[in-house]
């Protein structure tokens, strides 16, 4: 089925569902009970640039995350779980639409979705909840920020919380001068409640206090750390002494085997490559930082949890933990996202509430697409045959419930990466490829793709890329590359490569 078919299957359905539900919303009230069990709230709570630095994830050794470990305990955590896009928008806007990057062709910063024709009238995963009668409330970053008009902001939400933007400091704290003025580390400011996280946290304390008793909530929380500029008061560095301090393992050569094309997904970004941190000394305060906004941030899914607990509708209610993708600090000789390795796609993703397994640990690949359709099934709403995604239903149950899907991971038109419970396996727009075995190489250092003993893995692998893979929508900006397979031309953020440009290292 096309985009265009599904949206307007979808757009019939739409009506009868949502007049459906009002009655059963109608017929709740009437019998003057609190929501039927059909009708759980949600809370929904995004990070930003989180990578598997989580004490149950085990992605850091030093990383203390209390009130996430302590939700995981309290649900089910996926330890295979990864985002749709290395990248802000395109990742948001897949998770709220239910839809792939190459479905929808919103590979860039922009354009938000509702910019783009075939997006304008597709059902979001807030909207649904809106339209169903539930007290839908946002506050930080849930949709990619300004993505949204304002106008319409009110048919995905109907009440829209404060975002706070980080605060600055008057000077640069990190080392590296100069660059985007993101780019930044160090203890700031003074005082957690100076914090942007913390007034998010605050308005969604708030939200849980005041949402309507009389219906069910759809509360959805964003917060900005650690993405840059990561900052945190004293105390949370205090947690990360230098002297103790445990870095990434990183291997110097390990671009040696991945393909040319690796580089043009990262050609130029803002955040700063591996040798300029070493340069500068800086490597080591950025992992401290980043590490002390991990804590920061933590302590701020507590404090909202807590409100939860505090309402006395924590029972009837889910609560879905992730972030958008990863971050590398300094593995494959990059900091930031913008690739299809690991540590740009794995995020921690964790489910609790009603009916979902306790102290549950789930190690099949799912996918932040997978969110959409488990909370429609959760929440009492009719399946959706446009989203992509498959619902977590069956893991929520027994975390131990194999899936036959590989998590996909896309970054731009053409390059694809799959994960399955075993392997990693990456294609991009010019036909190269890499291939990880993931039981002896977790850190995807050795590439496997060229050995003739792999031909019948990568066979099997190479069915599951995308057979959708749009071109990015028009107004497309902001980390796209394009490839011209007929002439081989490659160009990012609008600028020729050549097959020959030396691959850049910034200063
Ligand atoms: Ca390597």
């Amino acid at each position: 089925m096309t985009l265009e078919t599904r949206r307007r299957v979808w757009s019939a359905m739409a009506f009868a569902i949502a007049w459906a539900c009002a009655g059963r919303a109608v017929a709740a009230s009437e019998a003057g009970s609190s929501p039927l069990p059909a009708r759980p709230n949600v809370l929904f709570l995004a990070i930003d640039d989180l990578n598997d630095w989580v004490g149950c994830l085990k992605g850091h050794p030093q990383v203390q995350t209390p009130h996430i470990d302590a939700l995981a305990a309290r649900g089910t955590l996926f330890t295979n779980a990864h985002c749709q896009a290395p990248l802000c928008n395109p990742s948001r806007s897949s998770v709220l639409t239910g839809l792939r990057p190459s479905t929808t062709g919103v590979y860039g910063l922009a354009p938000g979705l509702r910019d783009v024709a075939e997006l304008r009238n597709h059902v979001t995963l807030p909207q649904t909840f809106t339209r169903a009668g539930y007290y839908t409330a946002t506050c930080g970053k849930i949709f990619h920020d300004g993505s949204i008009p304002q106008l319409l902001q009110a048919t995905e939400f109907s009440t829209w919380g404060p975002a706070p933007g980080m605060p600055k400091p008057p000077q640069k704290l990190s080392r590296i001068a100069g660059g985007h003025p993101l780019m930044d580390w160090g203890v700031f400011p003074p005082r957690d409640q100076e914090q942007a996280d913390w007034k998010i946290a605050t308005a969604a304390v708030e939200q849980l206090r005041s949402a309507p008793r009389d219906k069910p909530f759809f509360i959805g929380c964003g917060f900005r750390l650690p993405h840059v500029p990561c900052f945190a008061s004293q105390r949370w560095f205090d947690l990360y002494p230098d002297n103790r301090l445990i870095m990434p393992m990183v291997r110097e050569d390990d671009r040696e085997d991945t393909p040319r094309f690796s580089w043009y997904l990262h050609w130029k970004l803002p955040e700063p490559r591996l040798a300029t941190l070493q340069r500068h000394n800086d490597w080591r305060p950025l992992v401290q930082a980043y590490l002390a906004s991990i804590s920061f941030v933590d302590s701020q899914v507590g404090r909202v949890l807590k409100a939860l607990d505090e309402s006395g509708r924590a029972e009837r209610t889910i609560i879905v933990l992730w972030s958008d993708h990863g971050w590398h600090l300094g593995e494959k000789g990059i900091t930031g996202k913008n690739t299809l390795w690991e540590r740009s796609t794995r995020i921690p993703l964790i489910l609790a509430g009603p009916e979902i397994a306790r102290n549950a640990v789930c190690a099949e690949p799912v996918e932040l697409l997978d969110l959409f359709p488990t909370l429609l099934e959760r929440c009492g709403f009719p399946a959706r045959p446009d989203l992509e995604g498959h619902s977590l239903g069956p893991q929520l149950r027994e975390a131990t419930t194999p899936r036959p899907w590989p998590a996909i991971t896309t970054h731009n038109q053409g390059n694809h990466s799959v994960r399955t419970r075993d392997w990693r396996y990456i294609r991009y727009a010019d036909g190269s490829e890499e291939l990880y075995d993931h039981r002896i190489d977790p850190n995807e250092w050795t590439n496997l793709a060229s050995r003739d003993e792999m031909s019948e893995t990568l066979r099997e692998l190479r069915r599951w890329l995308p057979r959708i893979d749009r071109p990015a929508v028009p107004g497309s900006k902001h980390r796209v590359l394009l490839y011209d397979p007929a002439t081989k031309a490659v160009s990012w953020e609008g600028t020729s490569i050549g097959s020959d440009d030396p691959i850049p290292n910034d200063e």
